[in-house]
Formats: structure tokens, sequence, C-alpha cells
């Protein structure tokens, strides 16, 4: 089954690194529906946004043994020299702080008991020296003793690349940049539910893309709530545990009608905005309702490219976003947001844009009003180009999964079948708890295999 190959050529790539793996796990996109595809048609067109070297980013599991360790007094470093000749400076205080023993941390916790107010940031070393066990052993001049494991010691190395190497380990912040070319990662619904690698090659390929589309979900209510659960808690909001996108009489809300939802993120009126949405069909309309999704992090690279003053004003302008109603309970949110918001080196982090929620409250001085609007059409129109949109129709039982700090999304207008709504339900869960799920799936998965 294609579901299940979307796991096995996720998967084999574990030993050597996440970013390899992931890589993997993009050779399974495709159209919903479509069955697999190789990886060079998959993601056609798409860039690979390098935040960390692809090669500095692999954690190949080599043992690192310790060839020699010395103090440099002067400097306040220890030096340690690998096996393979490579190199590694640690500050004493740095060590110091993290010592592991069972005085300085509490082990079941993983956590330091050591008070930074007990901490001599000048502190000197005695004696340092490899143990036969390949540990590093300090004696500290209150003859405290610190002993630390090579690769504990080795992933903590403070070179660039190794900096590097751990942040994009422990982050995954590479991501493909894709548009309309795009084969929408695809796997099954009840194999992502049950299986640990269907599962984490999910989440890989949730991060590295930013979406992913999951089917055979049974098609009643309460599948985006088990799928949370298998992160581990979803995100309460005044819309709900899980809401309803369906017609309503008196909508608190322009997603609750038949009317087209132009691209947005969700909930720019948050200032905390959700960092994933899932939405499962439930039914479908008629006619029309058809989903759409671009790449909003691309589109902003593109806008950079093209227009670098209405990328300089949707980077720095703050916006106003409002939302009042009562649904959950009742609510009156108001919120100031950058369109694009970027990173300290200028990069696109978090898109947070609904037309339908930016507020009539343009706090702007007015020589800049007319230039925030020339900006964001600017980027609106970039979004809307056709090479930039994938379009797909939702069927019963089909559920999609993405990014909602890096997609836009929308639908079109539609007419529900007599007597039959279209429903849509949906769910918010945030990067933090799907990260830890992806880390904790990884290293599970890891020492499996
Ligand atoms: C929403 C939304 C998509 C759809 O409810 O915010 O984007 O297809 N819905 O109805
Ligand atoms: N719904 C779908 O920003 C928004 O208002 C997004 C949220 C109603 C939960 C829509
Ligand atoms: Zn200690
Ligand atoms: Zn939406």
């Amino acid at each position: 089954m294609w579901m299940s190959t979307f796991a096995r050529v996720a998967l084999p790539a574990l030993h050597r690194s996440t970013s390899a793996m992931a890589c993997q796990a993009l050779r399974a996109c495709c159209r919903p529906g479509s069955g697999v595809v190789p990886l060079p048609s998959c993601l056609t067109a798409v860039q690979i946004r390098r935040q960390q070297t692809l090669g500095s980013a692999s954690v190949p599991l080599v043992c690192h043994s310790v060839r020699h360790v010395r103090a440099l007094d002067e400097e306040k470093l220890i030096e340690v020299e690998w096996e393979d000749g490579d190199r590694s400076l640690y500050p004493f205080t740095w060590l110091r702080d993290n010592c592991q023993c069972p005085l300085c941390t509490l082990e079941s916790a993983q956590a330091r008991l050591l008070l930074l107010a007990d901490l001599d940031v000048h502190t000197g070393v005695e004696v340092v020296e490899v143990s036969n066990d390949n540990k590093v052993s300090i004696v500290w001049p209150d003859q405290h003793i610190s002993v630390y494991d090579a690769e504990w010691l080795k992933k903590r190395c403070f070179s660039p690349a190794a900096r590097q190497a751990m942040q994009e380990e422990l982050f995954l912040n590479e991501r493909y940049y894709w548009d309309s070319n795009l084969r929408i990662p695809t796997a099954n619904y009840q194999e992502v539910l049950h299986d640990d690698k269907a599962a984490l090659a999910w989440l890989l390929a949730l991060r590295r893309v930013g979406i992913v589309y999951l089917k055979g979900a049974p098609v009643e209510q309460g599948q985006v709530a088990r799928l949370a659960e298998r992160i581990g808690y979803l995100r309460l909001t005044f819309y709900g545990h899980t809401w309803q996108v369906q017609d309503k009489p008196m909508a608190n809300n322009v997603a609750y009608t038949t009317g087209k939802l132009s691209l947005h993120t969700d909930y720019p009126a948050l200032h905390f905005a959700p960092g994933v949405q899932f939405l499962h069909c439930i039914n479908q309309a008629e006619k029309g309702g058809e989903s759409e999704v671009v790449d909003g992090f691309h589109m902003a690279e593109q806008l950079q490219r093209e227009d670098p003053e209405a990328f300089k004003m949707l980077t720095s302008l703050h916006v106003d976003f409002t939302d009042t109603g009562t649904d959950y309970c009742d609510f009156m949110l108001q919120s100031k947001k950058r369109i694009i918001d970027v990173d300290s080196e200028g990069r696109a982090v978090r898109i947070n844009y609904n037309n339908a929620t930016r507020d009539s409250v343009l706090d702007l001085p007015l020589h800049q009003v007319q230039h925030f609007y020339s900006a964001l059409k600017a980027y609106v129109n970039i979004m809307n180009r056709p090479e930039n949109v994938v379009t797909y129709t939702m069927k019963p039982g089909d559920i999609v999964t993405f990014d909602n700090w890096r997609l836009l999304h929308g639908r079109r207008k539609y007419i529900s079948r007599p007597d039959r709504l279209r429903h849509l339900e949906g769910a918010y869960l945030d990067w933090d708890e799907v990260m830890s799920r992806l880390r904790i799936l990884r290293k599970s998965v890891q020492e499996d295999m």
C-alpha cells in the first residue's frame, strides 16, 4: 500500500541524520489520492532553505573517543582532542555550571540543582584528565569532582558547525519551499495513529514541507481530537476545543458561511496564534469548497526579491487584528502583529494575516497608510499567482494537517448538498507540543533500529 510506503521510505535514513530522514519522508510526496511518487517529481521547482547546512545537520551515530585533554589556564578553556584529530574547546565556567554529579543535577528531572549564586564564574581548574572509560574528569579548586561523557561533550562543542548541527537536531528549522508543483505528502490516518514510524514520518514532513494529508479517517466527529491526543493535547481557543466549519445562521466568523475564504492564516487576533491546524472533512459541498494553500515563507522570499520596500513594511509595521463574539464563551480580542515575522537574520518565521479579522483601527501615521496598503497588496498578489497555489478537494475521511505559522490557506465559495451541510471539523495545536512528540518518536524509532 502507498501509505505504508510513506513510513517505509521515511525511516531507513534515521541512523544517518534527521535532515536526511526528512528528505526520505518526502519521497512519498503525492497529490492526495494519487499514490506514491518518487521525490524528484514530488517537489519540482522547490527550493530548500538552508538555515543550517545539510552536512552539518547530520548527527551520525559514530563513537567519539578522547585522545587528549588539557587546560588552557590563561583562556580558562579545556581543550579536548578527539581520536580523529578534531579539537573542541569548553569554558571552565560552563563545565562547572553543567557538572552532572548528583549534587549538581537532579537526575530524575534532568535539571540543574547548582545555583548560580554558588557558581564561581571565574573558576580555575586544578586537574583535568581522561579516564579509561573515555570520560573527561575535572577536579575543581574546592575539590569538587565533575565527570563528563565524551559523546555528551562532543554534542555540546562550541564550534559554529557543531552548534548549527545541534540546533538543527533540536528544532528542525530547515524547510523545503514549494509552489504549485508540490505534491502534498500523504499518509494513512490509522497508520499514523498506531505506528510510530508512520507518525514520525508525518511530523517530519509537517515540519519540513508544512503540510501533510492524511487519508482513511472515520467519517465522524472526534478524529482531530484523537490525532491531537496522539501528539499530546490540543489548543483550546474561543472557538472551542475543536470547531465545526459549517454554514451557520448569525455566523460569528466568516469561515462559518458559504463564502470564499481568501488565503489566510488562522487567528492572527491572538498574539500567540496556533502553530498547527488540523481540518477533517466530514461532508464536502455539492459544488465549490475546494481548498487552496500557499507557502507563506516562500512568498515572503519572493516579495523581498521583487519589492524590498514592501517586504520592509510588512516585516516592521504592526497591524491591528480584532475578533469579537461568543462561542466557547464570549470574547473581545485585539492584537497587534507584523504581517511577516522575521528572525534575527531577516528570514520569515511566522505569517499573520487574515483579511477578515484585520481591524479597521489602523495604528499608523497618516503618511504610511497608502504605502502599507500597497505593500500588503503586493504580497497578496504574489500569493494569488497560479504558479504559487496548490489546489485540492477534500473528501469525507480526509484530514489536512498544516503549519499555521507558515501556510496561508483558503477555500472557494460553495453550495452544500440539499439537507447535507458541508462540514469540516478543525482543531489547533502548538508547535512546542508537536516538536516534543517528534523528538520522542525520533528517539524511540532510532532505538528500535
Ligand atoms: C477556516 C478555514 C477552510 C475550509 O475555517 O478557517 O480556513 O475549507 N476553512 O472551509
Ligand atoms: N475558526 C475557523 O482567524 C480566524 O478567525 C480563523 C477560526 C473560526 C476557528 C477562523
Ligand atoms: Zn557536581
Ligand atoms: Zn482558516
